[in-house]
């Protein structure tokens, strides 16, 4: 039963109902602390986890052409910035006329962007700390011509399809709202099962404190006593369902209780902590299509193992 606690506040009603539920999980969201999000800069540092250094490779093997399909002077608005590192590699080439860095983390994002502040003083930047991924209203402030959606990282794939589609028409709406403009996005694609699996389950055990992590991040959000070492990190590829699943599987018989709520997890049991689903360029432009933009433009890995596409509507 929930209580005032839980009822009044969107978070920890969210929190509450999904560790509740049959199948209990936590959206993926809740990663990122501060802990969580340099926890997830030292993923993309792994040599398992091949997504960032690929995809830096693309934006720089095709730079040139990335910019010239682009287009200089956008109104760059970066979803789940970060460190902001991926945009700043392409700030001398497409010359944002404005940068909108956009992160549910909001220290990590502040100090980020004034770090880039005095690198770039030419470019005017403005952060928004939102929690992006169930609206894209945006200030009033933020320019309307020539908007460019990045979302790179294969972000996107943490959605479920259904979730996938209604953003990528929410980012549609948002550059019909102004004249032209398009989605620059990172796309991770199906590759060998054993290349997915480490890449999710490194020997460093990174990925594992990254997942553990989320459940000191609810505690603090929630008022609930998951201990951490009563948990340990499961991630696969499903090639079932085309996706990376992560979860986090209790080491012994626990109870877990939080103010308004518990719940007992039998040794085994799982909490269901994120999906990374792992496109085909042709289902991917399906999904483009269903969406409302035209044809992609798309630039490879020699290995084929990740793909850049830019899409108008
Ligand atoms: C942020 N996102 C694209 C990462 C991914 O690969 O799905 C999150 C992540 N989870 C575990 N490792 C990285």
């Amino acid at each position: 039963m929930q209580d005032d606690w839980t009822e009044n506040c969107p978070i920890r009603g969210e929190l509450h109902d999904g560790l509740t539920a049959e199948t209990a999980s936590i959206s993926p969201k809740y990663f990122y602390d501060a802990l969580g999000s340099t926890l997830f800069e030292a993923i993309c540092a792994l040599p398992e986890y091949y997504p960032t250094r690929t995809e830096a490779q693309i934006f720089d093997q095709h730079a040139e052409d990335i910019a010239a399909t682009v287009g200089k002077g956008v109104t760059m608005i970066d979803l789940g910035a970060g460190n902001c590192a991926k945009a700043a590699r392409l700030f001398p080439s497409l010359q944002p006329r404005q940068y909108v860095p956009i992160d549910i983390s909001t220290e990590f994002l502040r100090e980020a962007v004034n770090g880039l502040r005095q690198k770039f003083p030419a470019i005017p930047m403005q952060e928004i700390a939102m929690d992006f991924s169930t609206s894209l209203q945006l200030p009033s402030t933020v320019g309307r011509e020539n908007r460019l959606f990045f979302y790179p990282g294969s972000s996107l794939g943490n959605f479920a399809p259904e979730e996938a589609l209604q953003f990528l028409r929410r980012m549609r709406h948002g550059l019909q709202l102004g004249e032209a403009g398009g989605v620059l996005l990172g796309i991770d694609l199906v590759k060998e099962k054993a290349v997915l699996d480490a890449a999710y389950d490194d020997a460093l055990g990174v990925t594992a404190a990254f997942n553990r992590n989320a459940l000191l991040h609810v505690n603090r959000l929630l008022g609930s006593d998951f201990v951490v070492d009563d948990w340990q990190h499961r991630g696969f590829f499903n090639p079932e369902l085309s996706r990376i699943e992560m979860h986090l599987e209790a080491r012994r018989d626990v109870t877990v209780t939080w103010c308004g709520g518990g719940r007992k997890f039998r040794q085994g049991e799982r909490i269901h902590s994120e999906n990374s689903y792992k496109f085909t360029p042709d289902g991917f432009n399906d999904l483009l299509r269903q969406a409302g933009f035209g044809q992609a433009k798309m630039w490879f890995d020699p290995q084929k193992w990740f793909m850049l596409c830019y899409a108008r509507p």
